[in-house]
């Protein structure tokens, strides 16, 4: 929203919280659809939950959030689209299949861009973070609102023959990578074979040998049972990938400014709280899975995956420079 729109609506609202007047209690009671591929309780889908119960204190109950967990409505290809149609308002998805959408965002898709969770926190958390998602609310095209980001911790290879602890061991592996060429790429740089496949095939593609593997963060890997096909879990964190929470646009249009600036409160404070569930649930899945038979291993020399790696810096990096170096630079 325009500053100069935003701070007439802010005043307009806070004139008539002044005369008694709550324009929002006029409106009529809304839920609003909101979706996850994971399952109640893990990470980004309890934060939405809990937006939606501060939403319910906010409005008395006129705005909640119904939450269509476990890809209920579908994978993240499907989430989107029901977004930018309307069919549902909230879809928490990856930034992974957002980059051929919206071609800035694809700097967060780079293998090792990040060099820690703290780094990319600070990244979310400032200026380039609020830019992307300005970026793409206002695409002409994207038709989704970018609400606020959330933390999905670092993605490591798991696959179901043999610990990975050097790029020669990836030799042969079939990989499934998420829907977007610079992770195909990516692996298939590290000397594997790279799968596009949604996550919703994922499990079933472990199962009958399809694929030997895929990466994911420890609470996916736990949440989409995929310890069950691919014991070995290997630490290589090549790629930090933070998730985002968008709003179709053209549900967004039909709020009212005052609700949509509750929204977008409620989506910032959720951005830090989510950070505290994340830490817990990575550490709770970590147990689970070793308790379930995971192999854990930690890749002492990342060296040699960075080097692999070039090509894609190469190829998808030229056009994200001056983007790339101003995540470089901070500190
Ligand atoms: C998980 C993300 C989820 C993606 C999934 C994937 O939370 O949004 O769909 O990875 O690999 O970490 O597709």
């Amino acid at each position: 929203m325009k500053r100069r729109k935003f701070l007439a609506l802010a005043g307009t609202t806070a004139a008539l919280a002044t005369t008694g007047m709550r324009p929002a209690a006029a409106q009529a009671k809304m839920v609003i659809k909101a979706t996850d591929v994971h399952p109640l309780g893990y990470p980004t889908v309890e934060a939405v939950v809990r937006m939606g119960k501060k939403l319910e204190a906010a409005t008395n109950g006129r705005l909640s959030i119904q939450m269509f967990p476990s890809m209920q409505l579908g994978g993240e290809k499907e989430m989107i689209e029901q977004a930018q149609v309307g069919a549902l308002q909230i879809a928490r998805i990856s930034v992974g299949p957002m980059g051929p959408l919206v071609p800035e965002m694809n700097v967060f898709n780079l293998p090792f861009i990040f060099r820690d969770n703290a780094h990319m926190e600070k990244v979310i958390d400032g200026e380039i973070g609020q830019e992307l998602l300005k970026k793409l609310s206002d695409h002409p095209t994207a038709g989704l609102i970018g609400l606020c980001w959330m933390n999905a911790g670092t993605r490591n290879v798991y696959n179901s023959k043999h610990p990975i602890t050097s790029v020669a061991d990836l030799k042969g592996l079939k990989i499934r990578m998420m829907g977007n060429p610079v992770f195909v790429d990516t692996m298939n740089s590290l000397g594997g074979n790279g799968v596009a496949m949604g996550f919703d095939q994922l499990i079933n593609a472990l199962q009958t040998g399809v694929v030997d593997g895929a990466e994911n963060n420890e609470p996916s890997y736990d949440s989409g049972q995929h310890y069950r096909y691919a014991k070995y879990y290997s630490m290589t964190g090549h790629l930090m990938i933070p998730e985002i929470l968008v709003y179709s646009k053209k549900s967004w249009q039909t709020l009212s400014a005052a609700d949509q600036q509750l929204i977008a409160k409620v989506s910032k404070e959720a951005q830090l709280e989510q950070r505290k569930l994340w830490y817990d649930g990575e550490k709770e899945a970590m147990k689970k899975m070793i308790a379930a038979g995971a192999i854990v291993n930690e890749v002492k020399d990342k060296t040699q995956f960075q080097a692999a790696v070039k090509p894609v810096w190469d190829k998808y990096g030229a056009p994200l420079k001056p983007l790339i170096d101003r995540i470089q630079a901070v500190k």
